[in-house]
């Protein structure tokens, strides 16, 4: 994602510059890390087709002109239900708490597909999600931008009712219309969000695109990996961890890092037949890495069964996630 125009290699501004935070809330599977790439103009949060790919907010930069937008990427909003579920949520909130702006994004077709009582039921989800999400922000007191995502899959004319009928609840100030995939619309939503942002010098360097620690992007590459693999097979049961990350001599990364199930049964999942499946996680996830990180990523991947990674307090703290939520 190299086409949306960046701040990169311009002359330093001659106005006072601005910096803040800006949080991208809403349901599972909107597109919130989609938008958060395309903003920044660089990978720097994970995107699947799985729901609840991220677990944790995630920071990425994105610089227009005088100003520095920090974007929070954030957890899904949801009901949750077990302990990670909980903390993502409270993580999602609480990312959006201490930004200037707060965007809800929300996917605009799975809205219309579920409004005429059709469609699947994780569109009917995503909508229910969508309304405690408006019900939270009623109770927050708290105006914020609304961005119908996906308008490429929709018919435009459809488009105005479900921005009113969004815009009726009285929890938005303003909306836009997006499509974080191809880019549509985001240009002035970047605008706007720059426009948000209060003087003061800004919070990173200018050429800084992603704030997350190497050995956890890494881990984090690899998680989207077996996501984007065996989505079906393994519902919401994996974790990486990284666990060696040294030089090497040619100027290269070693990385080791194991896979962890929460089943037996779900090793051979990952593995594949003659280790095929963990070997295509393993390519995809070297080419990225070495990609991102400017020079050779040596992967090695291990698989390991821990029943009880999701109750581990150990594993929320490496994710500044609460554990006691
Ligand atoms: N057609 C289309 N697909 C999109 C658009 N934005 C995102 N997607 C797709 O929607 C899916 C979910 O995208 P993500 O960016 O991972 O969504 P998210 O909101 O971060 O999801 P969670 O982290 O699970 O809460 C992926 O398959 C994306 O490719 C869009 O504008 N148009
Ligand atoms: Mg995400």
């Amino acid at each position: 994602m190299t086409d949306t125009p960046a701040a990169e290699g311009a002359p330093a501004p001659a106005g006072p510059t601005r910096a803040g935070f800006a949080a991208i809330i809403g349901a599972p599977n909107a597109g919130k890390s989609t938008l958060v790439n395309r903003l920044v103009g660089a990978k720097v949060s994970i995107v699947t087709q799985k729901v609840q790919t991220t677990r944790f907010p995630v920071k990425g930069v994105a610089m227009e002109g005088p100003a520095q937008i920090v974007l929070v990427d954030t957890p899904g909003i949801f009901s949750p239900r077990r302990r990670l579920d909980r903390a993502m949520v409270r993580s999602a909130w609480a990312g959006a708490e201490d930004a200037e702006a707060v965007v809800h994004l929300v996917d605009a077709q799975s809205e219309l597909v579920a409004a005429t009582g059709q469609g699947r039921a994780a569109d009917r989800r995503a909508a229910h999600d969508v309304t405690s999400i408006v019900d939270g922000l009623k109770t927050a007191g708290r105006q914020v931008i609304l961005a119908l995502n996906k308008i490429d899959l929709v018919k435009r004319d459809q488009l105005l009712g479900l921005s009113e009928r969004l815009f009726a609840t009285g929890v938005y100030s303003e909306a836009f219309m997006i499509s974080a995939a191809n880019g549509s619309g985001v240009i002035d939503l970047k605008a706007r969000l720059a426009g948000m942002m209060p003087q003061g010098p800004w919070l990173y360097p200018e050429d800084q695109t992603a704030d997350l620690p190497v050995r956890l992007l890494a881990a984090e590459i690899t998680r989207e990996k077996v996501y984007l693999r065996v989505h079906e097979e393994l519902p919401y049961a994996a974790a990486v961890e990284t666990t060696a990350f040294t030089e090497t001599r040619d100027g290269g990364a070693r990385i080791e890092q194991t896979i962890y199930v929460e089943r037996e049964s779900q090793r051979p999942i990952v593995l594949g037949r003659g280790g095929q499946t963990l070997k295509w996680i393993g390519e995809h996830s070297r080419k990225d890495l070495t990609e991102i990180l400017g020079r050779p990523a040596h992967l090695f991947l291990t698989v390991k069964v821990r029943e009880t990674w999701a109750d581990e307090r150990e594993f929320y703290a490496d994710l500044g996630l609460d554990f006691d939520v």
